[in-house]
């Protein structure tokens, strides 16, 4: 197959406007990165898409709050999101704004379309908005709070355009049925099925109390929502819309997307909405949707609201764009939630970049330089040969093989670590073939020797060079010129094998890559966020200071400047250090335990279990599979649609090789500690968090 002629169009989510980027923003579109990179090298027709979402109304309300009209905000904030990719070198082959004008055409065609195939009409609100997730919240009643994140909802009575999304729960249902691929991870899909299944609602998908968006056509008065006008970012992008030809025909090639990676926080948007409106508009759905894991720094998800964010820039700063790829690529096992923190960074590229690959590098090359006056060595395909050569050449085409699979899997992770095993065995097999002491023998046989096990460590070096450049592209293009192979991004990966490694090549200049990095250099960190942080802290007050109240708006919510609202990174201590001698814990500690309301959708007998069941439980932004000790004293089909409290942010663990997400609140009584699920006597919405 040609792959050159084969397209493939990978997104990031377009992030809001109201907050600086952080780490986790970073995170997705670095991921985004290596799968465009990767694809680039293998000949794909590539293209890769980020931008900023800047309308609605709480980057409205976040403009005031500066002091700024919404366009300047979002010009400025836009701008930040702009350069830190610039300084992270991300590929992108483009950056969408939603405020740009091909995206206002591509947004108005696609609410014509809909409106045209009859699937639009007219009708009265009432209800909750969380203006934070810019989300309706149907079921919860006047000031309660919004089930994604607990913050209080605004009761809106407006008049509003209302899209069909009841009619299109079976076809949906039948999509994901059919494309078993098109959400992933497999326990994301489970997910959505369930939240289609418990049946779904027409949407509300237009505003008319605010000013701040894209006007529905015809009927001014009323912008877009801002999830809808989002979505079609996606398609705007490309061409959606345009009057262009040449733009038309860009659509026409690229649609629909291959990849849209996003936050597990927004599968909803991604895999409900977002099919719904392109069947309805009679558009192709896209290939798949995967999530990933949040970012966690001190155990909570890093964002902006708790506080508790790091910069991307300033680990870029202090360590390098290759050190903070490699350690979110390796350490985070993609799909699942992942800890950050300084201390693992430093651990993380002093083992695997400065020692492992840095090592194998630079003793490498340097022989080379010393016994071969920098020409790469012939080995002899005959004389002094040794079976740990080809151990090493076997090896290493097990890597090429396993490397893709992997990597094209999204196992991110386990393909470092494979390749990484390559790289561990050919630093054994030179401390074991000792080439430094075979250079000190005379005669051929010894020269013929230093010759096979220096072109051997270089060629499996290369192989791990050009596996890893889409991951490390700034590390392993020095590396490639330290090979004296030019430009590493030009190297065919669909071509990789063993034994490409010109013979007699002139190596480049030979020096470090990975310097080491120590204490001072998490030193350096901290200090620079805690920097940011009381900056961002003063004129955060400043602002709030001065910002006119906004009704129905909680004051720390009218404190959101496009600075950090972020009290310095140290303020919140981790637990242990927080406990006091009395054994007692501050109500911040407590706050730290993440209760909500949960209903049972699933209940079922773990097999070979007596004790455990599992089940799964709805907390309103998610359905959670729970492993729980509950099986001697409830029948599960006693469970399904009952009310419990869950512990929402406990670490996962393994219970029978299944994954428990979370912890169900029960009272142990007597003194076999029969358990007693937690209840109310009031109805309380899913998702409400206890406090
Ligand atoms: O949701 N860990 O924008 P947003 C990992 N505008 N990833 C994180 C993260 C963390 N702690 N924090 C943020 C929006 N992200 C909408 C999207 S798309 C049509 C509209 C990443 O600024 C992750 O990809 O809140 C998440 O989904 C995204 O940023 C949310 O960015």
């Amino acid at each position: 197959m040609d792959k050159g002629s084969q397209k493939f169009y990978i997104t990031t989510p377009i992030y809001y406007v109201n907050a600086r980027p952080h780490v986790g923003h970073a995170y997705t579109t670095l991921v985004c990165d290596a799968i465009a990179r990767r694809k680039r090298m293998l000949g794909f027709d590539t293209y890769f898409l980020t931008g900023t979402d800047e309308h609605g109304q709480k980057i409205e309300r976040s403009a005031v709050a500066a002091g700024m009209t919404p366009k300047q905000f979002a010009d400025e904030v836009s701008g930040l999101f702009r350069s830190l990719f610039e300084k992270m070198n991300i590929s992108n082959d483009d950056f969408i704004r939603t405020t740009e004008s091909r995206h206002k055409a591509g947004a108005q065609e696609l609410f014509r379309r809909l409106q045209a195939n009859g699937h639009i009409y007219k009708g009265k609100y009432t209800g909750q908005y969380c203006v934070f997730d810019e989300l309706y919240v149907d079921a919860a009643g006047p000031g309660a709070p919004c089930p994604e994140c607990g913050r209080p909802t605004e009761t809106v009575s407006e008049e509003n355009y209302y899209f069909k999304l009841s009619a299109f729960a079976d076809q949906l249902l039948a999509h994901y049925q059919q494309n078993p691929g098109f959400i992933r991870p497999e326990t994301r899909r489970n997910e959505v099925i369930a939240f289609v299944k418990s049946g779904l609602r027409d949407l509300s998908i237009s505003r008319s109390t605010f000013k701040w968006g894209i006007p529905v056509p015809g009927d001014p008065k009323h912008v877009m929502y801002v999830w809808l006008d989002a979505l079609i970012n996606y398609c705007s992008a490309i061409g959606l819309g345009s009057k262009d030809e040449a733009e038309q025909k860009k659509f026409e090639h690229y649609w629909p997307a291959d990849v849209h990676m996003i936050g597990k926080e927004i599968i909803r948007f991604h895999c409900v909405y977002w099919p719904a409106f392109l069947m309805a508009a009679g558009l192709p759905l896209p290939r798949s949707v995967v999530a990933h894991g949040w970012l966690l720094f001190e155990e909570n998800k890093m964002s902006k609201s708790r506080g508790n964010i790091v910069r991307a820039e300033t680990v870029i700063d202090v360590m390098g764009n290759d050190a903070l790829r490699y350690f979110l690529l390796r350490e985070v096992v993609f799909g699942h939630d992942g800890s950050f923190s300084f201390d693992a960074l430093v651990q993380r590229y002093n083992s695997d970049l400065a020692n492992d690959l840095g090592n194998l590098s630079s003793r490498t090359l340097t022989m080379i330089n010393r016994y071969f006056n920098g020409s790469v060595p012939y080995p002899s395909p005959t004389v002094a040969r040794k079976a740990t050569d080809d151990v090493i050449k076997e090896h290493a085409l097990k890597v090429i093989q396993e490397f893709g699979e992997l990597f094209d899997d999204f196992q991110f992770s386990r393909a470092l670590e494979t390749a990484w095993s390559l790289v561990g065995d050919v630093n054994k097999y030179l401390v074991d073939e000792e080439p430094w002491i075979v250079a000190e023998k005379e005669g051929e046989e010894n020269k013929a020797r230093l010759a096979t096990i220096l072109y051997t460590a270089a060629e499996a070096l290369r192989i791990v060079t050009a596996l890893a450049h889409p991951m490390l592209p700034e590390s392993t293009a020095k590396i490639w010129n330290q090979l004296g192979l030019g430009e590493i991004s030009k190297f065919n990966l669909a071509e990789l094998k063993w034994a490409q490694l010109p013979l007699g090549g002139k190596l480049g200049k030979v020096e470090p890559v990975f310097p080491r990095a120590d204490k001072t250099s998490i030193e350096r960190m901290q200090q620079m966020e805690q920097e940011r942080a009381a900056q961002a802290a003063s004129t955060a007050t400043s602002s709030a200071a001065t910002a006119p109240a906004q009704a129905g708006q909680p004051a720390t919510q009218a404190a959101h400047g496009p600075t950090d609202a972020a009290p310095p990174a140290k303020a919140a201590p981790p637990v242990q250090a927080a406990a006091v001698a009395d054994g007692k814990i501050s109500i911040d500690d407590f706050m730290k335990v993440e209760l909500r309301v949960g209903m049972v959708k699933v209940a079922e007998k773990v097999k070979g279990a007596d004790k455990l069941l599992r089940l799964e439980v709805d907390i309103g932004t998610e359905v959670r599979q729970l492993v729980a000790g509950i099986a001697l004293a409830y029948k599960p089909e006693d469970l399904i649609g009952r009310k419990v409290v869950i512990v929402a942010n406990l670490q996962p663990r393994k219970l029978r090789g299944l994954e428990s997400n979370g912890m169900i609140v029960a009272a142990s009584v007597g003194e076999d500690g029969k358990p007693v699920l937690a209840g109310f006597l009031e109805d309380v919405p899913i998702g409400a968090k206890l406090k």
